[in-house]
């Protein structure tokens, strides 16, 4: 069997609001327009990811939120309805979707014997998170393709961002090793925002663009600083500047997502591709593609 492999590694994050505004059939409530900027972007990803071959995508949530260690979806299909808790308003959304048990009992169980409290999910009546279908949405609105699905531990909060950070980059390691043991081809994804300051009055009409900005500009600083740092393939400094940047720009980085993709990347020193850049209720959202082939073509 031919080595697995991370064939894309992507920051993919999951406000509602994009799914909303463009009115899929799973979706209830419907727009009439809004958050154009990240949503070409998505389009342009999208298109790349459709001409590539991968056969599954590894998704890492900040909404579904463990108490004790890291848990996998372990049951091979889910279908139900998905309501935003904040925002029941844009986002009902009936999905349907195949999860890759197998890949992800293997990545379960890696991480365990790397030290970290794991659990497989069984409950087949689970209501899967809300970041992780917006984000497999906005990349695979098909769904043809079956998930891995990660929960976000609370290491960050009962210890501190050092202390999450170091057990994301341990579960990005098991995650890598566990996908080239399984001869796969998988697409990561990191479903956090950036900054994560929101706006505190909803407006009249959601998709009113008149709202929507940086409500704070250190806020908007940190992000660009963050995404000068992927651009230039500086991975090391962007974790080691991690905790200070989610300490002040309140990041949904303190959920783990980046730092695990981070570690399954091995601290990619190749640049990311930044797709788009945008607000969404005031926080600060980014959609970046690392592309492990871009290291090789540069090496
Ligand atoms: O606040 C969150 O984490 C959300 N997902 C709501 C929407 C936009 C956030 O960036
Ligand atoms: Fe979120």
């Amino acid at each position: 069997m031919a080595a697995g492999e991370i064939v894309a590694g992507i920051l993919a994050p999951h406000p509602p609001h994009l799914v909303y505004a463009e009115n899929p059939p799973q979706n209830e409530p419907s727009a009439e327009c809004g958050w154009e900027v990240l949503r070409w972007g998505y389009e342009r990803l999208r298109k790349k990811l459709d001409a590539m071959d991968y056969d599954v995508l590894v998704v890492h949530s900040p909404h579904w939120k463990t108490t004790v260690g890291h848990h996998f979806l372990g049951v091979p299909h889910f279908k139900s309805i998905s309501v935003d808790p904040v925002f029941p308003n844009l986002f009902r959304y009936h999905y349907e979707l195949d999860v890759d048990v197998g890949l992800a009992e293997a990545i379960c169980a890696g991480a365990k014997s790397a030290g970290l409290v794991t659990q497989m999910m069984r409950n087949p009546d689970f209501r899967v998170d809300y970041g992780t279908i917006i984000s497999c949405h906005l990349l695979n609105p098909a769904w043809d393709k079956p998930i891995v699905g990660i929960s976000s531990s609370r290491a960050y909060y009962y210890y501190n961002n050092e202390v999450g950070d170091r057990e994301m980059l341990a579960l990005g390691e098991a995650t890598r090793q566990a996908v080239e043991a399984s001869g796969k081809k998988a697409v990561l994804i990191a479903s956090n925002s950036l900054s994560h300051r929101h706006f505190t009055e909803e407006p009249e009409v959601p998709e009113d663009m008149r709202n929507e900005h940086i409500y704070h500009h250190g806020q908007y600083l940190w992000d660009m600083r963050m995404l000068k740092l992927m651009k230039e393939g500086k991975s090391q400094q962007l974790m080691d500047e991690m905790p200070d940047f989610i300490e002040q720009s309140v990041s949904e980085c303190k959920e783990g997502c980046l730092s695990w993709l981070m570690g399954a990347l091995q601290m990619p020193s190749y640049p990311a591709e930044v797709y788009a850049y945008g607000s969404v209720i005031g926080t600060g959202n980014a959609i970046v593609e690392w592309d492990p082939k871009s290291a090789e073509v540069s090496a």
